[in-house]
């Protein structure tokens, strides 16, 4: 097997996802490429030697452009805050590395465009760990679209609610909640949620081409963990948006950390001429299909139970009946990110898709400053 060494930035929540996915993949996906959990970097030595204990990383580093000059390196994970994510990506990339970087690509859309720039000046594989495009029902749907069977498309719908923000002592900043520090996350829900559901939309339904949106900020100043100090709130806490996709079908998006109850409810419904889909990540097995060109007694909505075989991914895990879950999203990720190495094949989403994704969430934060349409 050819390895393939991993050099991963950062080590929080998803730190543990990727590596998890590096460590799963050659278990149940057959590859010439072995991941290689080479090194991994942070400021803070003691924290990154425990996280490389546990997830078996052969090397620590505490400066990522020390990483960078390693020739025992081949592909950079970039798990840091967003705001680390362009400098990281781009010196990746001139050191001839491949970048995998979590999402939101970047803090804006100009950051954006000169990641993508220095990706395919270099040449080198890229891709962002929009996950969810990886569930087997989500995979499922997307098979289902491109297979005509909803016929032209009148709506789609997303949401992703949470509400872990609702208390006003949730600092910004910091490790924990640098996700409320627009310095660190560019903005609030628009890019760490929303940007899920608008990656899903552009993959399932095709490119967006002007939206109206608003947001709130319910909470208005919060102690900034790294100061102790009060100071103004410059991060979206809700953003709704309404869209026109290009092939002429209505979008409607809902994104905040102030739903009461719900801690990620991601859900989508596609309403087409013939047939209606909708998803719901915390019943992520499941399908829910309506044909209306079923016979008309037996008409009604089925709910299908993505476990068979046959289903996208599952023919690799258990036996049928068995259920898979989040975490497994970002395996297949990684599985797939191996094949298109063997094939040589683009993989998606690329740092170019996901750019596209920047670009609505862009233009959403402007319609809703301006209280005004934009196109994207
Ligand atoms: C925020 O709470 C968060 O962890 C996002 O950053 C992830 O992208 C999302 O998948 C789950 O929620």
């Amino acid at each position: 097997m050819k390895p393939l060494n991993i050099g991963m930035v950062g080590y929080g929540f998803m730190g543990r996802t990727h590596s998890n996915g590096y460590c799963q993949a050659p278990h149940f996906f057959e590859s010439e490429y072995k991941p290689v959990l080479k090194a991994v970097c942070a400021r803070n030595k003691e924290k990154a030697e425990q996280f490389a204990s546990v997830w078996g990383y052969d090397s620590v580093e505490t400066d990522w452009r020390e990483m960078l000059k390693r020739d025992d390196i081949d592909a950079v994970d970039i798990c840091t805050p967003n705001n680390l994510h362009k400098e990281i990506a781009i010196a990746a990339a001139e050191a001839g590395k491949m970048v995998l970087c979590e999402k939101p690509l970047a803090l804006n859309q100009t950051e954006g465009e000169a990641m993508c720039q220095a990706v395919e000046k270099a040449g080198v594989k890229n891709m962002v760990w929009y996950n969810y495009r990886r569930v087997p029902a989500v995979t499922l749907a997307k098979q289902l679209i491109d297979e005509g069977r909803l016929g032209k498309i009148f709506h789609y719908r997303a949401n992703f609610l949470q509400d872990w923000t609702i208390n006003a002592d949730v600092p910004q900043g910091g490790a924990a909640t640098w996700r409320l520090d627009a310095e660190a996350a560019g903005s609030g829900v628009t890019g760490d949620l929303l940007a899920h559901c608008i990656d899903t939309a552009i993959w399932l339904n095709g490119g967006i081409k002007d939206v109206s949106a608003m947001t709130e900020t319910f909470v208005k100043e919060r102690v900034h963990a790294d100061t102790g100090e009060k100071k103004p709130v410059k991060i979206d806490d809700a953003c709704s948006c309404f869209c026109h996709f290009d092939n002429g079908s209505l979008g409607l998006f809902e994104s905040t950390r102030y739903a009461r109850g719900h801690k990620a409810l991601y859900t989508f419904e596609i309403n087409g001429e013939n047939a209606s889909i909708r998803w719901d990540l915390h019943d992520l097995h499941r399908l829910e299909y309506f044909d209306h060109r079923d016979d008309s007694i037996v008409r009604g909505w089925r709910s299908v139970h993505i476990s068979d075989g046959d289903m996208p991914y599952m023919g690799n895990w258990w036996v049928p009946g068995l259920n898979i879950g989040y975490e497994h999203t970002f395996i297949h990720q990684v599985a797939d990110f191996l094949k298109s190495l063997e094939t040589g094949e683009a993989f998606h989403p690329s740092f170019r898709d996901a750019l596209e994704t920047q670009k609505v969430c862009d233009a959403i934060l402007s319609s809703a400053n301006e209280r005004v349409w934009k196109n994207v």
